[in-house]
């Protein structure tokens, strides 16, 4: 049978409430393809009334980080009962940005996926390779171990609700470039082998595999066409309400 695709993009800090309640807007009425499961990830800000304007649409509504606490003397954070409370179902764990600038470890990402889901959330584990990383021909321990560390500890029906985002630092951003489609499929397919080796021989549990990094209109069919690639999460080119739903238009 076809595989279900996911579809997201990733607003990061950008959109204040008044722009992101436009674009919500312009996203509400969108039906993706048949087999399409799309998702926005709004900034904090936004994420109560982004989350009412999408309420009735097949757009899934996710924040970009959480901390793991439920509440408390935590200056600055938002905890998974805040989010869920906005309405959001999804949360973005371990994006790379936060990795390099924030310092999240493997640690941290394990805590806060263990308390996303704890509350209702469906957590979008980032892990990717840095360029030293990549060009040491050493990405696939690196991603394996993120992986193992990110999903300690988690039951079966927590593996059914968990995704994957395969986001190599070096293709993120403007001075990204693009994973060429063959390593992508390479690295897919090793990582779905060490995602079975997580849920165990036995488990029948698919946890998607986004793969995520400079996607744009010009190649986000090559990724979504590879048979490990479940889908793909997007960045600048999706920024545009017009742009994202063009792109999700264009896998069908
Ligand atoms: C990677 C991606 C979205 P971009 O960070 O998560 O961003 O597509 O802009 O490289």
């Amino acid at each position: 049978d076809q595989k279900t695709v996911w579809i997201g993009t990733n607003w990061k800090m950008n959109k204040g409430p008044a722009e992101a309640v436009a674009a919500a807007r312009a996203l509400a009425a969108f039906r993706p393809p048949e087999g399409v499961r799309t998702f926005v990830n709004p900034p904090f800000t936004s994420l109560k009334d982004v989350s009412a304007v999408l309420q009735d649409s097949p757009m899934i509504v996710g924040a970009q980080n959480m901390f793991w606490e439920d509440s408390g003397a935590w200056t600055g954070e938002i905890s998974a009962p805040m989010i869920a409370e906005c309405g959001a179902s999804m949360v973005v764990i371990g994006h790379s940005e936060r990795r390099q600038h924030f310092g999240e470890t493997d640690w941290t990402v394990n805590l806060k996926v263990r308390a996303a889901l704890k509350h209702g959330l469906r957590p979008l584990v980032c892990i990717g390779d840095t360029l030293d990383e990549f060009e040491f021909g050493v990405s696939q321990e690196t991603l394996a171990r993120q992986a193992k560390i990110a999903l300690h500890e988690l039951s079966q029906e927590d593996f059914a609700r968990v995704l994957i985002a395969y986001e190599p630092v070096w293709a993120i951003g403007a001075a990204g470039r693009p994973a060429e489609a063959p390593f992508v499929s390479q690295i897919h397919t090793k990582l779905r082998a060490v995602m079975q080796d997580i849920t165990g021989p036995d488990s029948t549990v698919r946890i998607p595999l986004l793969y995520g990094g400079s996607v744009s209109q010009t190649n986000i069919r090559d990724y979504v066409a590879l048979p490990d690639v479940d889908g793909v999460l997007i960045g600048r080119a999706g920024w545009e309400p017009a742009d994202f739903m063009k792109l999700i238009d264009s896998v069908s």
